[in-house]
């Protein structure tokens, strides 16, 4: 049995949202690493969590705790944006501590498990989707080298790659324990500013993984089966967060929350009936197309404060050219719902999907602006490998950079010149731009500055949105 170490690389919230924009962003529990480190414990396998990013710990640092400790095995998680801090990390743990086995896992690995290994020669293993079986596996050969019979890897011996057979998703999750939350420094964690409602710590919990929808823009680590944890667990998990951590709000995290009716009543019975609703106000993520009046009045009832719903554009043509099924008009009529019942709304929108003009560009920022939810979001569209779109637009020869590093949804407020996809016609700067001018013609309405202004509940709320305007205003400055 070897010892481990599991890393969450350097990636600072700079270089993640740029300087304006990083005070808004998010630092969340690497829950993929609190889970593996969880079922490692359940099998007695010595583990530690090294969370650099929530640390604010450099690659040297990072080196230098590796060192301290004598883990054999060291696992590290990895996103596409952090490819080029997870390649130096490599580099450098190869450098002075040569005899240590490197795992790499996450959305980035599971989509490209070959061409990473390729692209970072330091790396021994690839970890292709949920990694708690898998690493626990390895972590349990005998000799590390014994690895073709473990699924779901790729690694290399003598000069070629080897990809075993496939993992199939944990079917149960129950038998999966708890995040290992214990192991992370719980206090460094907070969500985006637009997720958290007044003060206090927000733990993200995951009830649920698998999504069956299709969006050409999303990647899915976790497979189409959507699979749940008992109520029971999850209400034990939630009051087992408020005894430790005395929390009174939370993110109830799923790829898409709603998808089955008979999942989420459930949850919020168990949440009502719990007692649970009256301690703990809560948010989630979901589509349009997943919930009706009745469903979110009982969300409201179990302590739902607000949700998020991907709306991504105000363009018929393009909505459908995602494929993501649902028409303007749903979006608009769950919006109305949604807000009648008492929940408020955080929207996500894209800007310069393929195909969009500049006209559909505006649509989607006139469409945000009418929808008028609490919180909207601009991204600039990034075709993640492993998605249709990318695979469709690496094609037609319209990837513009396969740096990985460069695909980050925040270009406009990083001012990055490398951005991987602009559509026809369309240039870097304009895309950037827009970027930033969508929230500028958001927020800076009198309405919302009205809307915001009934939600405050605290000083650190205010202190939010005056810091959020001031960086609207000196943005157009510029
Ligand atoms: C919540 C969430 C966030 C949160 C928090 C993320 C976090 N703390 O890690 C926030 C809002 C901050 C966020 C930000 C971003 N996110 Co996000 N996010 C998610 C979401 C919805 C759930 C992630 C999660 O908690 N999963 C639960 C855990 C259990 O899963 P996991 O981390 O994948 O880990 C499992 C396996 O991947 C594997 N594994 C992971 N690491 C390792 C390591 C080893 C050694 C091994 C063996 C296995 C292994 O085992 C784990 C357990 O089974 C996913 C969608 C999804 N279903 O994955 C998108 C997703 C991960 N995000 C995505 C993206 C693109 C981003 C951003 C890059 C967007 C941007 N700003 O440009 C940023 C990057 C942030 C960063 N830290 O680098 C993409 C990733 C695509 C890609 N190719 O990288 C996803 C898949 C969405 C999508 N559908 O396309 N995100």
């Amino acid at each position: 049995m070897h010892s481990v170490i599991l890393i969450n690389p350097p990636l600072t919230l700079e270089d993640r949202y740029g300087k304006d924009m990083k005070r808004f962003g998010a630092v969340s529990e690497p829950l993929g690493l609190a889970y593996i480190a969880g079922y490692l414990e359940s099998l007695n396998i010595p583990v530690r969590i090294l969370d650099s990013q929530a640390e604010g710990m450099s690659i040297d640092d990072v080196v230098t705790a590796i060192s301290s400790g004598n883990e054999k095995l060291i696992g590290i998680t990895m996103l596409t944006p952090a490819f080029g801090v997870v390649r130096a990390l490599c580099r450098q743990i190869r450098m002075y501590c040569p005899e240590r086995t490197i795992v790499l896992g996450g959305a980035h690995c599971t989509v490209l498990p070959e061409r990473t290994l390729k692209e970072i020669p330091e790396a021994d293993i690839v970890s292709i989707g949920e990694g708690e079986v898998t690493f626990a596996e390895i972590a349990q050969l005998k000799d590390i080298s014994l690895l073709s019979g473990i699924k779901g890897i790729c690694f290399r011996a003598d000069n070629t790659l080897i990809k075993t057979d496939e993992r199939q998703p944990v079917q149960y999750l129950d038998q999966i324990p708890p995040p290992a939350r214990h192991l992370l420094p719980m206090g460094k964690y907070h969500l985006t500013a637009s997720r958290v409602s007044g003060s206090g710590y927000c733990p993200t919990i995951l009830v649920a993984r698998g999504c069956p929808f299709s969006c050409t823009f999303c990647s899915r680590t976790f497979g189409r089966t959507f699979r749940t944890h008992s109520i029971g667990r999850i209400v034990s998990e939630i009051q087992s967060l408020i005894y430790t951590y005395q929390i009174s709000q939370l993110n109830i995290e799923a790829d898409t929350l709603t998808v089955n009716k008979k999942f989420i009543k459930a949850l919020c019975i168990g949440l009502i009936e719990s007692g649970i609703s009256r301690r703990i106000r809560w948010t989630c993520e979901s589509r349009v197309d997943t919930v009706d009046e009745e469903l979110l009045e009982l969300m409201h009832k179990a302590g739902c404060w607000q949700i998020s719903y991907g709306v991504e554009t105000g363009s018929q043509r393009l909505l459908d050219s995602i494929n993501k099924s649902v028409s303007l008009e749903q979006i608009e009529q769950v919006f109305r719902i949604t807000k009648r019942v008492g929940i408020s709304i955080r929207g996500f929108f894209m800007l310069g999907l393929p195909g969009e003009t500049h006209a559909e560009s505006q649509a989607t920022i006139d469409f945000a602006k009418k929808l008028n939810p609490l919180w909207a979001q601009f991204t600039v569209t990034v075709p993640y490998p492993g998605t249709k779109m990318f695979e469709y637009l690496d094609q037609q020869g319209k990837i513009r950079t396969y740096n990985w590093e460069k695909y980050n949804t925040w270009s406009g407020w990083q001012g990055s010149e490398e951005i991987p996809f602009v559509p026809d016609g369309r240039t870097v700067k304009e895309l950037r731009n827009l970027q930033k001018r969508a929230l500028r013609e958001f927020y800076l309405r009198p309405e919302v500055v009205f809307q915001f202004l009934k939600h405050i509940q605290s000083w650190q709320d205010l202190q939010k949105y005056f810091v959020g305007v001031m960086v609207l205003l000196k943005s157009k400055f510029r």
